[in-house]
C-alpha cells in the first residue's frame, strides 16, 4: 500500500487526505498497527456473545477517524467559545435531529463522552451534594454510575438500592414503591446492565410521582431494542434518559434524551430553568469541555442507520435469538435466571453445574474455546469461590447474520464446554477445547464482520 503524499505544489482532496490511514499507521508505527490487526483478527475468529458490546460500521468508523477530531470548539451550535466552528455546528445539529427522530425524543444532547458521563451530567444537574437517589442495587443489574459504592455517584450522593424478588429475580415494583415513598428519594433510576426482562418504565414513573422525585432512565443497554421497536420506550415517562451510543451499534459515547418533559421548570439558586437548559449548562462547562466532533458525527451516521429498516429488522432477530438460546440452554437443564429472557441478554448461574464452578472459570474456558462471555455477580449471590454467573447477549452474532440455525450450533458449543470440564471445575480438556475451538472458528468465518 502507498501512502499519498500533498504534491510540492498542492493540497490533498478530502477523499486522497482521508484515504490509507491504516497505511499511514502501519508506516508510522507497526507495533499500534500489529495489535489493531491482531484484535481484528481475534474477533473474526470466535463467536462474541457479549451483552455489552456491538459493531460500529465501517462508514462510522470513517468518521470516527476523521480530521473533525482537530477541532476544539466548547459551547453548543451557535453559541461556541472557538471561532471557525460554524461546520462543527452543522454536524452537531445533524447528530442531533437524527437522535431525535430515532428515538421519538423532543430534546437531545450528543456530547456526552460516554454513557457514565451522560449520567454524572444529568445527576450533578438535578441534584446537590447529598441529595438522595434510589436506584438499582450494581450486584442486581445496576450500572456502577447509579450509585456503586466506590463510584462518583456515590461519593456525592445519598444512595439507596432497590433489589430484585429474592425467588423470581424479577423487579418487584411494590417494594420499590413503598421504598421511594419510606425513602424519598429527589432522583429514582431505572435501566440496568444486567436484567433479562422488560422494563415498566410507566410503572417507575408512577412511583416517581407519587414519591415526589425526578426519574432517570439510564437505556444503555436496551436503546437498541427501543428505537427497534422492540421495547417501550421510556422517552416519555422518564425526565431524562441516557444511553450509551456503542452498545446499541455506533461509537463509543454517550447521549441524554428527553420526551414530553424536556421543558419541565427546575429550581435552581438563580431560579428556574428547563430542564434541557439545566442539562446544556451542566453539560458545559459542568462536566466537560471540547465535545468529541468526530465521535458526534459518527453518532449521526450511526443515528442514520438505526432509522432503516434493516437495523429496526435487525433487533427483532436480536430478541428472537436470544429467547431461542435461552430456551435451548434451559431444556439442557442451565439454570437461566428468571427462566428465560426478553432482550438481548440473559443470565445463566453456572455454579450448579459442576463442583467449584465459577463464573469466572467459565468464561475462561469458554473464551478458550473461541466463545467470548462476560462473568457475572448474580442477585444474592454468595458463592464462597467467586461470582456463579455468566451473561450471554445476541446483537454481535446478529448483525453478522447468524440466526436459529447458528443459534443452536452455539447452544451445543457452550453446553460441550461447560458439560466437559475438569473435575477442577477450572480447566477444560484440551482435545474438547481444541475440538470446539475448531467449529466456533469455522462458524465464525461462515459470518464475518460487517
Ligand atoms: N454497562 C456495562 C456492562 O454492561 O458491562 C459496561 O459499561
Amino acid at each position: 500500500m502507498t501512502i499519498d503524499k500533498p504534491a510540492a505544489t498542492g493540497k490533498l482532496s478530502s477523499e486522497a487526505y482521508h484515504n490509507n490511514l491504516q497505511a499511514a499507521l502501519m508506516q508510522f508505527d507497526p507495533e499500534v498497527h500489529k495489535l489493531i490487526t491482531k484484535e481484528y483478527e481475534r474477533l473474526q475468529g470466535t463467536i462474541q456473545l457479549l451483552a455489552a458490546e456491538n459493531q460500529c460500521s465501517r462508514a462510522a468508523l470513517a468518521a470516527l477517524g476523521s480530521i473533525l477530531q482537530n477541532k476544539t470548539s466548547e459551547g453548543f451550535p451557535e453559541a461556541r467559545l472557538h471561532g471557525g466552528s460554524g461546520v462543527m455546528d452543522e454536524v452537531e445539529k445533524l447528530a442531533i435531529e437524527r437522535a431525535k427522530k430515532a428515538f421519538g425524543a423532543r430534546y437531545a444532547n450528543v456530547q456526552p463522552h460516554s454513557g457514565t458521563t451522560a449520567n454524572q451530567i444529568v445527576i450533578t444537574a438535578l441534584l446537590k451534594p447529598g441529595d438522595k437517589i434510589l436506584s438499582m442495587a450494581t450486584s442486581h443489574g445496576g450500572h456502577y454510575s447509579h450509585g456503586f459504592i466506590d463510584s462518583v455517584t456515590a461519593r456525592f450522593f445519598n444512595i439507596e438500592s432497590y433489589h430484585v424478588d429474592r425467588d423470581t429475580f424479577l423487579i418487584d415494583y411494590d417494594e420499590i414503591r413503598k421504598q421511594a415513598k419510606r425513602f424519598g428519594p429527589k432522583l429514582i433510576i431505572c435501566g440496568a446492565s444486567a436484567y433479562p426482562r422488560t422494563i415498566d418504565f410507566a410503572r417507575f414513573r408512577q412511583i416517581a410521582d407519587e414519591a415526589g422525585a425526578l426519574l432517570l432512565a439510564d437505556i444503555s443497554h436496551l436503546s437498541a431494542l427501543v428505537m427497534g421497536g422492540v421495547h417501550a420506550s421510556p422517552i416519555d415517562y422518564a425526565h431524562l434518559t441516557t444511553t450509551s451510543t456503542y452498545k446499541p451499534g455506533g461509537p463509543r459515547g454517550g447521549l441524554i434524551l428527553s420526551g414530553k418533559d424536556y421543558d419541565h421548570k427546575i429550581k435552581t439558586a438563580s431560579g428556574e430553568i428547563p430542564l434541557w437548559q439545566l442539562i446544556e449548562k451542566t453539560t458545559f462547562p459542568g462536566v466537560q469541555g471540547t465535545p468529541y466532533f468526530s465521535n458526534i458525527a459518527a453518532k449521526a451516521v450511526f443515528f442514520k442507520e438505526a432509522l432503516s429498516e434493516e437495523y429496526k429488522t435487525r433487533q427483532v432477530r436480536v430478541v428472537e435469538n436470544s429467547k431461542r438460546l435461552a430456551s435451548i440452554l434451559l431444556r439442557k437443564g442451565y439454570n437461566v435466571l428468571t427462566g428465560g429472557t426478553d432482550n438481548h441478554l440473559m443470565l445463566v448461574n453456572v455454579a450448579g453445574k459442576s463442583q467449584n464452578l465459577t463464573g469466572l472459570a467459565a468464561q475462561q474456558c469458554l473464551e478458550q474455546c473461541g466463545i467470548v462471555v462476560d462473568k457475572m455477580l448474580l442477585p444474592y449471590d454468595n458463592n464462597p469461590n467467586g461470582v456463579s454467573g455468566i451473561r450471554l447477549g445476541t446483537p454481535i452474532i446478529t448483525k453478522n447474520g447468524m440466526g436459529a440455525t447458528e443459534i443452536d450450533e452455539i447452544a451445543g458449543f457452550v453446553d460441550a464446554v461447560l458439560s466437559n470440564l475438569k473435575s477442577s471445575g477450572r480447566a477444560i480438556d484440551q482435545s474438547i477445547a481444541d475440538h470446539v475451538r475448531k467449529q466456533a472458528r469455522e462458524l465464525a468465518a461462515e459470518f464475518p464482520i460487517r
